[in-house]
């Protein structure tokens, strides 16, 4: 038995995320944590929603609510949403928590104290009607390249120029539409990354297990052009961390937050605690998971996340932790393996929260159960290339793979049994070669799923799991029980006991992916034995003649061709 920590990157907080933010993260994260489980390993599965910035200030303005009340409702609603996906995380917090100021004030002090943060003097704008200083895209004005008026301070939106803040024409608070705006100068916290770029390559180049995916994004950042630029770690915001030296002030940066990217990634950390607290244990039982000199160094740590946020966990991340660790006092603990995600789109174009285009998480939901999605986002996970989402191949997929591979064997059988022998597992003849053959192709494919899904192999591991599903049907195809019945019942007894069985070890091994269906098949076989078929020939055999079992209702109805055309017109515009 092993220990495997595994974290999700955190849903940002200002909204509902698309099911393409779900694939690229927290759907993978939750497969792997509950195949290890299975498999009898210990596992911390966390996530968190991330809470601070400047967009978070931003949605709650526009919803006309307070920050932190905005995030404690976008927090219940996303909580509630990955329950409805039975994402199974052993904690959700939130980047706001007590646990994650403290933590990142500390982790902060120990940068500071290891000579790795300089003060920097730099010139930003100040609203002197709002009374503070303006981020680049609290600031609105007109494009000096193509005359666009509603440009941010980072970029116009019209022409996709980068911009500065300086160069707008007729610049504007975005807050309050003041123009009394003035440029002054104002001091940041930056994290000298330059100064571990050795170390940080070093790291990197060790992990030669890594998806070229990740290693090539996190070589790029750090080599590429001017190389690794020491990183701003402070903003004049009000929502957010406290600049803070441990627990001293820090003179100078009062008024002042740490920059988002900083302490939403310490947040796992922090989650642990979360956890540990909530649960009434005390740190060591979070530090045995962080902490090599407090029992983590025989832990595996998994990431998963798009690739848009593999720079900050391959390199900023790291570079916090390490540098934490100057004087050897805390080992924390650093990723063994990053799962990283490409992009899925959307029918033909992108998922664009911004625009509203796509499918959210609350509205795939409302029109169908979260296994329906589960399979075919992980199906078609975007994992060596973009993938795209249609209607038509979600309608294709659902009805062949769940429906007339899985839900039909499930189906059959059972009905089969009930009308012939009644509601219990038959007694039955002796098994044949043809079973023989079955037990060890099952072997086969099971011994290969498993070793899909310990290397993350998300599209390949549900292709085998399929073809473990198919070579049921197949068996049943030609055992064909209903005509063996017609001239030996035994017979046909043993065929549809061993069916039987192999609905309940389906059950075991689906879970990962169709958690609820797995719930629904053992529990119509009676049964309440999860333990994993490391041997397939015992494991169908579990189920003894006269145990009772229940006919279930339809596994998964058919998406008709009516269902998906009018969701193909639904969601075809955007969301408002
Ligand atoms: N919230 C990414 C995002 O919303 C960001 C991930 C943080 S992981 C520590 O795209
Ligand atoms: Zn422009």
């Amino acid at each position: 038995m092993a220990r495997i920590l595994i974290t999700s990157a955190l849903p940002y907080i200002n909204g509902i995320k698309h099911l393409g933010n779900l694939v690229g993260s927290q759907l993978p994260a939750d497969l792997f944590a509950r195949f290890m489980r299975a498999r009898g390993h210990e596992v911390m599965f966390l996530c968190a929603t991330d809470e601070h910035g400047t967009p978070a200030e931003l949605a709650a303005a526009k919803a006309q609510m307070p920050v932190a009340a905005y995030c404690a409702e976008m927090h219940e609603v996303q909580a509630e949403l990955a329950r409805g996906f039975r994402l199974s995380f052993d904690h959700f917090g939130r980047s706001s928590s007590p646990e994650n100021h403290k933590l990142t004030q500390h982790l902060a002090g120990r940068l500071k104290a290891a000579g790795l943060i300089s003060e920097v003097s730099e010139k930003q704008v100040y609203s002197n009607a709002d009374g503070r200083f303006l981020p680049d895209r609290y600031i609105e004005g007109t494009c000096p390249n193509c005359g666009y008026e509603r440009a941010r301070g980072d970029q116009c939106e019209n022409c996709t120029k980068q911009l500065d803040p300086t160069d707008l024409i007729n610049p504007r608070s975005a807050i309050s539409g003041s123009t009394d705006l003035e440029v002054r100068e104002t001091k940041h916290l930056f994290l000298r990354q330059k100064a571990m770029r050795d170390q940080l390559r070093a790291w990197i180049k060790s992990k030669t297990d890594w998806p070229v995916l990740t290693t090539s994004i996190a070589l790029k950042w750090l080599d590429d052009g001017d190389g690794l630029q020491d990183r701003g770690i402070t903003r004049d915001l009000d929502w957010g961390v406290a600049v803070r030296d441990g627990e001293n002030d820090w003179p100078g940066m009062e008024g002042k937050v740490f920059y988002v990217w900083f302490d939403a990634p310490i947040e796992y950390i922090s989650a642990t605690a979360e956890w540990a607290h909530k649960n009434g244990l005390g740190d060591a039982a979070w530090e045995r998971w962080w902490r090599d000199d407090k029992g983590a160094n025989d832990v595996r740590y998994v990431e998963f996340m798009g690739k848009d946020n593999v720079p900050f966990h391959t390199l900023s991340f790291p570079a916090t932790l390490m540098g934490a660790n100057f004087d050897g006092a805390e080992p924390w603990k650093l990723v063994d393996y990053i799962k990283s995600f490409n992009y899925l789109n959307y029918d033909g174009g992108q998922f664009s929260t911004s625009q509203g285009r796509g499918v959210f998480m609350d509205q795939a939901l409302s029109i169908l159960p979260a296994d329906y999605w589960r399979w075919w986002l992980l199906s078609h996970a975007p994992e060596s290339s973009d993938s795209e989402f249609t209607w038509e191949n979600f309608q294709a997929s659902v009805n062949k793979d769940l429906a007339d591979v899985l839900g039909n064997l499930v189906s059959r059988v059972t009905k089969f049994c009930r009308s012939k022998f009644g509601e219990v597992v038959p007694e039955g003849g002796a098994l044949g070669p043809r079973e023989e053959t079955l037990v060890a192709d099952l072997t086969a494919k099971l011994r290969n799923y498993e070793s899909l899904m310990e290397s993350m192999e998300v599209r390949k591991s549900a292709a085998e799991l399929r073809a473990i599903w198919v070579l049921g049907n197949e068996y049943l195809q030609e055992a064909a029980p209903w005509s063996t019945f017609k001239t030996d019942a035994a017979a046909a007894a043993a065929q549809v006991r061993l069916a039987l069985n192999l609905i309940r070890l389906y059950a075991v091994v689906s879970q990962p992916f169709i958690p609820d269906a797995a719930q629904a098949m053992m529990a119509a076989m009676g049964s309440d034995d999860w333990s994993w078929p490391e041997d397939v020939q015992a494991a169908l055999t579990l189920l003894p003649a006269g145990h009772a079992f229940a006919t279930p209702e339809v596994l998964f109805a058919k998406i008709t061709d009516e269902q998906r055309e009018d969701w193909q017109t639904r969601f075809a515009g955007v969301r408002t």
